[in-house]
């Protein structure tokens, strides 16, 4: 069976981005893969985090990912703090990236642009991230755009490494949705939607209430036209919430442009936000329920056990083959 692993960071509310670039993937790929789904707690400490905040946002996204429909007989849930072969990797994986490399990663440049003080964690995230993938010889990774340079350089430091010590780490592909892979702002349709944006008008959260649902979609911003047509170019805005729209329903682009043809953007967004709703509420539902079970414990000890197995006995091979006398 291939492997599958990926992971979200607990840095924010789990948006409809975040869901349709990456977490409906990994609900779909669990049934005919091996697969590991981490929530990245050292990643989202990259930038400043409240400790009470990341405690709960870190169990709130387990909860999403069991409401979701993750299984743990079927898949491997765990934190990547609960591995410690992670950050023992990461770092040797720094010690392989170039700074050119880190340099050239545009989160970072997005990221630290305009700040004063900028942790180091956040320049050398991306060779933690490799680790991440490389500990499971993934051979796919579910992402959203956003993360394909972040991959890529994922398979250059695995090339790198196979290379210089011999065949160890298996190369591994990006898995994006075809519709859906970079879902844009409601409030800008140039900035991708992150659940980091101080704007929570921004995006849809996946907890968000129906009628918080209903308002934000009513005020995403549209061109002055009424024309339902998929046009990214001319329509940046229309076109991503077309996107959310097929991902939602199922409907082709071509079938919503048909459904709305000559109808303008009212219809089309009211009918979009119950689409969303009929998709979150039942999530929502399950979600109460797995966070008042007080299951989320056992499961991320059963995942980190079985994801720690593998990990170790690559980090073991990895140091016996770059020369470190194994204890
Ligand atoms: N807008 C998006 N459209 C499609 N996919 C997206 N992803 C994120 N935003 C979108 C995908 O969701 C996963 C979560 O990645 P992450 O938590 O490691 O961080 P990120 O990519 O930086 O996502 P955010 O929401 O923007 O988080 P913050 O604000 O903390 O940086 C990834 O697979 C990502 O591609």
């Amino acid at each position: 069976m291939k492997r599958v692993l990926s992971g979200i960071q607990p840095s924010g509310k789990m948006t409809l981005g975040n869901y349709i670039g990456a977490m409906k993937n990994f609900v779909e790929l669990q049934d005919d893969h091996r697969c590991y789904f981490m929530v990245v707690d050292m990643h989202a400490v990259t930038v400043p985090q409240e400790p009470e905040d990341l405690r709960e946002q870190t169990e709130m996204l387990v909860g999403l990912y069991l409401a979701l429909g993750l299984n743990p007989d079927r898949a491997s849930i765990f934190l990547q703090s609960h591995v410690p072969a992670h950050a023992e990797l990461g770092w040797l994986m720094t010690t392989l990236a170039y700074m050119g490399e880190l340099e050239r990663m545009t989160q970072f440049k997005d990221k630290s642009r305009g700040k004063e003080s900028i942790g180091a964690g956040l320049f050398v995230y991306p060779a933690l991230m490799a680790a991440d993938i490389l500990l499971y010889n993934a051979d796919l990774v579910p992402v959203g755009d956003d993360q394909k340079q972040h991959l890529e350089l994922t398979r250059d430091l695995a090339h790198r490494f196979n290379q210089r010590y011999g065949e160890t780490f298996r190369v591994p592909e990006v898995f994006t949705p075809e519709i859906g892979a970079r879902i844009m702002s409601l409030d800008d349709a140039s900035k991708k939607m992150s659940k980091s944006n101080p704007n929570p008008g921004s995006y849809i959260a996946l907890l968000d209430p129906p009628d918080t649902i209903r308002k934000k979609v009513s005020r995403a911003v549209t061109d002055s036209g009424r024309e339902v047509r998929f046009d990214t170019a001319n329509k940046p805005e229309v076109s991503n919430l077309m996107s959310i729209y097929a991902q939602c329903s199922g409907l082709s682009l071509q079938e919503i442009e048909a459904k709305y043809e000559g109808q303008g953007y009212g219809t089309f967004k009211k009918e979009l936000a119950e689409q969303i709703v009929s998709l979150l509420e039942p999530i929502q539902e399950r979600y109460h329920e797995v966070r008042s079970s007080g299951a989320i414990h056992d499961v991320l000890k059963k995942g980190a056990g079985e994801a720690a197995e593998i990990a170790n006995e690559t980090l073991r091979e990895v140091k016996q083959k770059m020369g470190f006398v194994l204890g």
